[in-house]
């Protein structure tokens, strides 16, 4: 389709998945995310199989310097962005609030929240002079209700329910739409990165059910935005069959 598509955290799960959906539809992407060896191999593999360009930028979204460097960094070409896919994010533990590290939450924050504004802020202004765009955000059923131990995960991805809204409320004026995608339990590498490498509790979280996949949430994003130009989606929560909401699974 000739677009031109930025994913954040695109060198594994959710991320990955949409940069290829997109690919496969003819749109170039710029990947990014902070493990560079990744985002070549991704590259490589999408530009040989897809006969797209795909650009990559290699950052950290805790990092406002690095942010704004990287999107400035961007050639003429590249900066009509006309979809940005907010998807960077992570879990750090799932502890009771009074046993929670802080340098996990200060991760969550800085990442989950503060990278998603840093990121928005660099591209948003591209999309206000073309007078176009859409930005999708990934948040979460835990943005939706909260569960034990979610604490502050919980509380960015609220974050991201909240200024999902806001953005569409403020950028409605110059033609840009705002998608906020939750989607509920996923196997990807996010639990094994929750739990900081422990196999065992990570595969614990997808016992008895058949979770998401990255190519499900996919899906559902690149069906947001080839919606027609007078229709968007503003809030969509998506969850396996075997899950209800935040709390309630049916586990086999
Ligand atoms: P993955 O761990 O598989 O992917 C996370 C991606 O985010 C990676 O590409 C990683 O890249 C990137 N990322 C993390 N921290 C940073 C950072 N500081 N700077 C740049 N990139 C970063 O997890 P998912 O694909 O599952 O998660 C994607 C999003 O979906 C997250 O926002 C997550 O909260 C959300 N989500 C996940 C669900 C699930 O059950 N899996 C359900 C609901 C929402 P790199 O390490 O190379 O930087
Ligand atoms: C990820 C889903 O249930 O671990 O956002 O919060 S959950």
């Amino acid at each position: 389709m000739n677009r031109k598509i930025l994913i954040t955290g695109a060198t594994s799960g959710f991320g990955k998945a949409i940069a290829t959906i997109f690919a496969q539809h003819g749109d170039d992407c710029i990947i990014t995310g902070r493990r560079e060896d990744r985002l070549e191999a991704i590259c490589n593999e999408l530009e040989r199989k897809y006969n797209v360009a795909v650009y990559s930028l290699c950052f950290d979204v805790q990092n406002k310097d690095a942010v704004e460097k990287a999107i400035e960094s961007l050639p003429e070409e590249w900066r009509e962005i006309d979809v940005l896919v907010n998807n960077a994010g992570l879990a750090l533990g799932r502890d009771h609030f009074n046993e929670a590290r802080m340098d996990d939450w200060e991760t969550m924050i800085n990442t989950n929240v503060k990278g998603l504004l840093y990121v928005s802020k660099a591209v948003v202004p591209f999309m206000v002079s073309r007078k176009k765009g859409h930005i999708i955000n990934i948040g979460s059923t835990a943005a939706k209700e909260v569960y034990e131990k979610g604490n502050v995960y919980c509380a960015t991805k609220a974050a991201v329910d909240s200024l999902s809204q806001s953005m569409r409320i403020d950028l409605l004026q110059h033609g840009i739409k705002v998608t906020a995608i939750h989607p509920g339990a996923a196997e990807t590498e996010f639990s094994m990165v929750r739990f900081k490498g422990d196999e065992e509790t990570a595969k614990s979280v997808y016992q008895g059910i058949t979770p998401l996949i990255a190519e499900d949430v996919a899906n559902v994003v690149f069906y947001c935005t080839n919606l027609p130009d007078h229709v968007c989606i503003n809030d969509l929560v998506m969850t396996c069959t075997a899950q209800a909401n935040s709390f309630y699974f049916h586990r086999k």
